[in-house]
């Protein structure tokens, strides 16, 4: 049911069009993170204006709650959240490891409690699989285990091996093709064990493969390293996701190595805490400096924030902690990386992306580490 075309390559960069039963987004796509089925701040009808038509929301938090059966009983998440474009789940793999001392994980899946209210809970492979056919999502993540960052190799190496007999189960519990199933790669941070990682996985009939256990804390260099390893070995006709990531920055470079999707929490939690993206880099609106500035978050946008307010007024509303403030924000910050994409597809589309990455790092002002 997922069909995955590439339109045009540049170096090991592609941009294709990624198309399912509800509608069809191109890539390199980005796509807002809606955990428990919303993007925070802002509607759909805005998400969509953006030029959004695949939205990322989260297993995990929609079991605890409203819980698959209500979501089921409502009609499948597409109706409940009343969201007509592309949804992909992450399977919780990522959010059940960071519960630390409230998780525990045995070859048959993953005991852990709610961070709500403390209750016991177990996710397998399969029962992940069986939860995202049952809310009818595009694209489900398989159960994975997230490698934390420092680990052992030997750590790593068990991890990863564990991740790919649960990906078999995974693949094993499917029962329908309506929902895309996407395998994920781990490994930490060691080149040998990535590699074993990716060939195990590409073996696998997943429709999408994702990098995973990237971005969790380790230094800038092992994140591109292995981004540049990996991805442009991943099979070149299925759609390639770099989880959790990232940074305007990280994008480019990991467009550039072959990745066709991302998610970050960094967009719309960056406006609520008045961390506003330009092209010249981030701009903090609670700055003194923006007092009396009339100028728009950023004069080249025309979104809706920027083609109505100025710093000034948006400085003011985020100190007198209007809700509009945090809403404004998440508008402008999305738009930003909706045209980020957009920009880097018309590159890629044009052949030239070499270019295009050398004016983008020209401008923008990229985090130090
Ligand atoms: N696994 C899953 N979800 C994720 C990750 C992962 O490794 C990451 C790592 N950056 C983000 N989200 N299932
Ligand atoms: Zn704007």
């Amino acid at each position: 049911m997922l069909k995955f075309e590439i339109i045009e390559t540049d170096g090991n960069a592609r941009t294709g069009i990624l198309k399912g039963t509800h509608g069809l987004t191109e890539t390199p796509c980005f796509m807002p993170v809606a955990t428990a089925g919303a993007v925070k701040g802002v509607r759909w009808e805005e998400i969509k204006e953006s030029g959004y038509s695949l939205v990322l929301s989260n297993i995990y938090h929609l079991y605890l709650r409203p819980g698959i059966e209500l979501i089921e009983k409502m009609g499948g998440l597409h109706r409940f959240i009343n969201w007509n474009g592309l949804i992909l789940t992450d399977s919780g793999g990522f959010q059940v490891f960071s519960l630390g001392d409230l998780m525990k994980l045995t070859e048959e899946g993953v005991y852990f409690r709610s961070h709500i209210d403390g209750s016991k809970h177990f996710f397998s492979p399969e029962l992940v699989v069986e939860f995202e056919e049952k809310i009818g999502v595009d694209i489900g993540m398989v159960l994975d285990e997230c490698t934390p960052y420092p680990a052992t190799k030997e750590y790593a190496l068990h991890s990863l091996e564990r991740t790919y007999r649960w990906a078999k189960r995974s693949v094993e519990a499917r029962s329908t093709d309506k929902t895309a199933i996407f395998g994920i790669v781990q490994g930490g941070v060691y080149d040998d064990l990535r590699l074993k990682s990716a060939k195990l996985t590409a073996e696998l009939p997943f429709e999408g493969i994702a990098i995973g256990g990237l971005s969790v804390g380790e230094p800038k260099e092992d994140m591109y390293r292995i981004t540049s390893l990996i991805a442009p070995k991943l099979p070149f006709e299925k759609p390639r996701y770099l989880m959790g990531v990232g940074k305007p920055e990280d994008i480019v470079v990991a467009v550039e190595h072959g990745v066709d999707m991302f998610d970050c929490v960094m967009p719309t939690r960056n406006a609520r805490n008045g961390t506003l993206f330009t092209w010249n880099g981030k701009l903090n609106i609670k700055s003194a400096k923006y007092k009396e500035d009339e100028k728009p978050i950023d004069e080249t946008c025309d979104c809706y924030t920027c083609k109505n307010f100025s710093r000034a007024y948006l400085r003011h509303l985020f100190a007198a902690k209007e809700i509009n403030a945090l809403i404004l924000n998440s508008i402008h910050n999305l738009h930003f990386y909706s045209k980020l994409m957009e920009k880097i597809r018309k590159a890629i589309k044009e052949k030239r992306f070499k270019e295009f990455k050398q004016e983008f790092f020209s401008k923008y002002k990229v985090d130090e580490e």
